[in-house]
């Protein structure tokens, strides 16, 4: 069931509402429009299927979308994540590599519950998650501080939050799920203090800035897919603001101190390597911040997509 070696699905996510600023959602058309599809096709010979829109989920969002337990707008990210997740599920499930553009990283809730749903019914068997991000994205809406559902979708995937209320994440099931023991962060480095508590409490694996300089990134690299072992489907989920914002400056909440431009595509080459990559999503590049940066953040979105398809394996 691994995807077949050259087909790919991808999906364009013009959304923002997991966060507050504006501008998120025109990255996949920014990513598009430099050329990413003709790099796929004809650069690393895939056969792309998609639909050649992007999505805005514009009909979903519902006109009041008020506060509810401390998150905002949860409604509206609930039923895009929703919409996000079949459309992932339907290009999984035929066996296509799926390539989801950003939109802020609430929508991983989307795009991982669609990968782990197909991955469980035609292999009966748990993916592993590859998280690259400055942040843990783990809170639960009782420890977030911000209430903004891009810092939380670590915990609804996990299972450590859950809700009754279909229209509020409800109607995400136990097939929808991952597990924390095979969950690898990568380039951490502003984690809140509940979400330390989490990481602390569930044993997840997670390689912070801090360890990349003790050991390298090749090392690093080694241990987080010796945790993952050799066997098991890999869904890489890479927030752009695990970059430096020298490399990749046009992001809502970017962190100094940050992994450099080749770093970053190291990390999506060994991911390539194993042969176990089922989808990829890239996500919060916002063209309208730090708009002198905005083209090679974009750039930087690319070089990691193009090097997670295998551009760089011989
Ligand atoms: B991103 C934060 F408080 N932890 O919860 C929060 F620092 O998808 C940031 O990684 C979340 O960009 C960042 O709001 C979400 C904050
Ligand atoms: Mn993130
Ligand atoms: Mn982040
Ligand atoms: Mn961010």
């Amino acid at each position: 069931f691994l995807p077949s070696r050259n087909e790919l699905g991808l999906v364009a996510v013009g959304f923002s509402g997991g966060q507050t600023k504006a501008g998120v959602d025109a990255a996949p058309t920014a990513l598009l429009e430099a050329g990413l599809i003709h790099q796929l096709q004809n650069d690393l010979n895939y056969n792309v299927t998609f639909d050649g829109q992007v999505h805005t989920y514009a009909d979903l969002i519902p006109a009041s979308d008020p506060p509810h337990r401390n998150m905002l707008r949860p409604k509206s990210v609930s039923a895009v994540t929703r919409a996000v997740s079949s459309q992932v599920y339907t290009h999984a499930a035929a066996g296509r590599l799926v390539l989801t553009l950003g939109g802020d990283h609430s929508i991983a809730i989307g795009t991982i519950s669609g990968t782990a749903r197909a991955v469980r019914e035609r292999l009966g068997q748990e993916i592993a998650v590859v998280w690259v991000d400055a942040h843990a994205d783990i809170n639960t809406p009782e420890t977030s501080e911000s209430g903004n559902i891009h810092g939380m979708p670590v915990s609804f995937l996990t299972g450590m939050t859950r809700s009754e209320d279909e229209e509020r994440f409800g109607w995400l099931g136990e097939e929808h799920l991952i597990s924390a023991r095979k969950l690898v962060y990568i380039a951490l480095r502003d984690i809140d203090r509940g979400e330390k508590e989490i990481l602390r409490r569930e044993g997840i694996k997670a390689f912070s800035m801090h360890d990349i300089d003790r050991h390298g990134i090749g090392k690093i690299m080694d241990m987080a897919l010796g945790w993952i072992g050799s066997d098991t489907p890999i869904h890489l989920s890479f927030d752009v603001d695990a970059l430096d914002p020298m490399w990749a400056p046009s992001t809502g909440t970017p962190v100094r101190g940050g992994l450099t431009l080749r770093e970053g595509d190291f990390i999506a080459e060994c991911v390539a390597e194993t042969g176990n990559l089922i989808a990829l999503d890239l996500v919060e590049v916002n063209p309208s911040l730090e708009v002198t940066g905005a083209q090679e953040t974009v750039r930087a979105g690319c070089s990691i997509i193009r090097c997670a398809l295998g551009d760089t394996l011989l």
